[in-house]
């Protein structure tokens, strides 16, 4: 494995900016409309009012080697595709067996998480949380605030990313809002 000098990148926690991003990734609606529950209305705003940004991570550059622990932010704007909040796609980890911990700087959002098994869980995170994703947990974050929600994020180098699993089947509940207020709700469309 090369030695890494050690080295520190300023975190703009209402931005989520680094000072020295390695990448940046952008997910706009076109990115990601099939995996919202309201796939029409998702057209919908394609077509009249454009490609809004969902979200945005920053990230710090590292080889894909043991032992070494990439970080990023993620900022995700806040707004609904028809009653569905602004999400992540979510994913599990390629090696199931590797966590997760994300940290809260700005907002507020929900960290749904689910194993293979039938397991789920949603938890509330604002500044300051610090959420644990255990292993065989598959996780997506969803801004259920009114401003930007940004979370700081460390894993494994090994973990990988499986994408395709939560493209096929989705994820057992949906967070949407009902009588005013965020809502976990069966996801009628699952596996
Ligand atoms: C990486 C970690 C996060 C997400 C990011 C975007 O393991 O869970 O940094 O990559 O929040 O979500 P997604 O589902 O598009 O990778
Ligand atoms: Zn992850």
């Amino acid at each position: 494995m090369p030695l890494i000098a050690p080295f520190v990148t300023e975190v703009h926690f209402s931005s989520g900016v680094l000072s020295a991003p390695g990448y940046v990734i952008q997910r706009n609606l076109s990115d990601m409309a099939n995996m919202y529950a309201d796939s029409d209305e998702a057209a919908r705003i394609l077509a009249e009012d454009g490609d809004r940004l969902i979200y945005e991570v920053q990230g710090v550059d590292l080889p894909a080697e043991e032992g070494q622990l990439p970080h990023c932010t993620t900022r995700i704007t806040p707004g609904r595709i028809g009653a569905e909040f602004h999400m992540t796609k979510g994913h599990y980890h390629a090696r199931r067996e590797q966590g997760e911990v994300y940290f809260g700087l700005t907002g507020r959002g929900w960290l749904v998480m689910q194993t293979e098994t039938g397991e789920s869980s949603v938890q509330d995170m604002v500044a300051g949380s610090a959420a644990y994703v255990p292993p065989y947990w598959a996780h997506r974050t969803v801004n259920v605030g009114d401003e930007d929600f940004v979370f700081f994020s460390v894993w494994e180098a090994r973990a990988g990313h499986d994408y395709g699993t939560i493209e096929r089947d989705g994820f057992r509940v949906l967070v949407v809002m009902r009588d005013g207020q965020p809502a976990v709700v069966d996801n009628p469309k699952y596996g």
